[in-house]
């Protein structure tokens, strides 16, 4: 086990000829990454003391004003990543258009671009429950010396070079893939320093976890109401066990460790679902088949949708590949 105190430093730099284009900048661009993480993982620790220190709204000590999480998030994620000079725009689900880096890039030479959730499942901020950050890293399609443009973002997900999530739990873990598995990394807080706690991570192919907002039921598609019931039927392995954090990293996360489904189908409230394709659905679905798992929105691979703008919304189901095929065969039946 040599790999036990390679810190995540390291291993980018180790790793790097195995990037599809092999060069710096992508090692650059995932250590800017990595210290992104570092900054917000502070931030986030400290929200239980909003009360004490000061609420979203305040001013803080320096005059400066107390930011709502998700927003900081958001702003150091973009800082971190426009300083190196690496990427050419970045579109975030905290904003409505895509970004343009031009500060440091004037002649448009970068060529990564780079999408981001900074800060999902923010509304579990508030009772103390696990949040994540979601990455997912292109290379652009347009020609290099030109502003980048919409359709750079709206690639399909099996064009993604990288993708990852940062789970800020009762560990801040950093799970990225770029093409080649998927390896976990653990903050040590003392030190300040991800270390590869989890080399190699693969989705179990059969679980007993599923993960739904089953308060939603009633507006379910036929096809996802019989699946759940397949869970819940007194029947070879089943039942399976019911889990729904409400976070989507933390409910991948520990499927992918344990062997589960996660579920959010569309509804007859939300016909496209609530989960966005760029954002979420598709760095998710990278990391899901890099690790053996797989990911669908109920009939079609994700990383096979031609997304056609980007906050689009898709049905998401993904976890421990004989789970998914088995709810996509409920879905066809249906
Ligand atoms: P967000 O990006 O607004 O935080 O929404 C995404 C989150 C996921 O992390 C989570 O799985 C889902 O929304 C929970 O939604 P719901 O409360 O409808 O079950
Ligand atoms: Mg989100």
């Amino acid at each position: 086990m040599t790999h036990k105190k390679q810190t995540l430093g390291e291993f980018i730099i180790e790793n790097q000829s195995s990037f599809q284009y092999s060069s710096g900048e992508l090692s650059s661009l995932l250590n800017s990454l990595r210290l992104a993480a570092k900054i917000v993982n502070h931030e986030v620790n400290k929200a239980g003391l909003v009360d004490i220190i000061g609420a979203a709204g305040d001013t803080n000590i320096q005059g400066e004003d107390q930011q709502k999480l998700d927003v900081y998030a958001n702003e150091k994620f973009i800082q971190t990543l426009t300083k190196r000079n690496i990427v050419c725009g970045i579109a975030s689900e905290e904003e409505d258009d895509f970004i343009t880096i031009n500060s440091q890039d004037e002649n448009h030479q970068n060529k990564y671009v780079v999408l981001i959730d900074p800060l999902d499942g923010s509304s579990n901020i508030d009772v103390n429950v696990s949040v994540g950050t979601i990455f997912s890293i292109y290379r652009r399609v347009t020609p290099v010396g030109t502003p980048v443009m919409l359709k750079d973002f709206l690639q399909k997900g099996s064009e993604q070079v990288a993708a990852g999530y940062i789970v800020y739990g009762t560990s801040t873990m950093l799970v990225y893939t770029t093409g080649d598995g998927v390896n976990g990394f653990t903050l040590n807080p003392a030190i300040g320093s991800f270390y590869l706690s989890h080399p190699c991570m693969e989705f179990p192919e059969s679980g007993s976890i599923y993960s739904v907002n089953e308060g939603n039921y009633i507006h379910f598609p036929q096809g996802i109401k019989n699946y759940i019931k397949y869970c819940q039927k007194e029947e070879e392995d089943r039942p399976y066990t019911s889990r729904y954090i409400g976070s989507l990293v933390s409910d991948f996360h520990r499927n992918m460790i344990k062997g589960g489904i996660y579920l959010y189908p569309q509804s007859s409230k939300n016909p496209n679902g609530k989960l966005r394709l760029l954002y979420e659905c598709n760095p998710m679905a990278f990391l899901a088949e890099q690790a053996r798992g797989k990911a669908s929105d109920g009939y079609t691979r994700i990383m096979d949708i031609e997304p056609t703008e980007l906050h689009q919304r898709v049905p998401f189901v993904c976890g421990s590949r004989l789970m998914v095929e088995k709810a996509e065969e409920f879905m066809k039946n249906a």
